[in-house]
């Protein structure tokens, strides 16, 4: 079990990935042991209730998961387990993501989904937050954390602007 994930890295196609991989580049860089999965809460909601329902058993902490459009996807998810689901709105042809985002943030009251900004910024969070979980049981990852704090802090000190001509 030494290797088995704590993390679900999950999304509605493969066309997500481009936003997605962001959390999982954080992830990776964390040390954080994840899987990546493409589970659609429309074309294979078999696979999406068998997802969810196993989360818990098998060690999941916290599923990341991104959808754009009508994105049901994080809120199916909790709706099958007690693992926090992380939900990230995917930028979307037409509405930008806005439609992503109210539907993944809009969950009624009884299923909560945790919701992140649209596209890298919001996977790249949720994927940073999912270390603040793991890290209240987890020291080593507490100091990764701060370590990564503190090299955000030093490279915008170390910022320079240019003259004005
Ligand atoms: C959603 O529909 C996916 O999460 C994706 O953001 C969007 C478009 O999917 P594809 O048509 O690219 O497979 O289910």
């Amino acid at each position: 079990m030494m290797n088995a994930p704590q993390v679900g890295v999950v999304m509605g196609s493969s066309s997500d990935w481009e936003v997605m991989k962001h959390a999982a580049i954080l992830l990776k860089q964390l040390g954080i042991h994840f899987e990546t999965r493409v589970v659609s809460a429309h074309r294979t909601p078999d696979l999406l209730y068998e997802y969810a329902a196993s989360a818990e058993a098998r060690g999941l902490k916290a599923i990341i998961a991104g959808a754009g459009g009508a994105a049901h996807l994080p809120g199916m998810i909790a709706s099958k387990t007690i693992v926090p689901v992380l939900g990230v709105p995917v930028p979307s042809k037409y509405l930008k993501g806005m439609d992503s985002l109210l539907s993944i943030v809009q969950m009624p009251k009884g299923i909560p989904v945790a919701t992140f900004a649209i596209g890298e910024a919001g996977a790249a969070n949720a994927a940073l937050f999912a270390a603040s979980l793991i890290a209240r049981y987890d020291n080593g990852l507490a100091e990764q954390l701060n370590d990564f704090r503190r090299g955000q802090s030093d490279s915008v000190l170390a910022m320079e602007l240019p003259d004005v001509d």
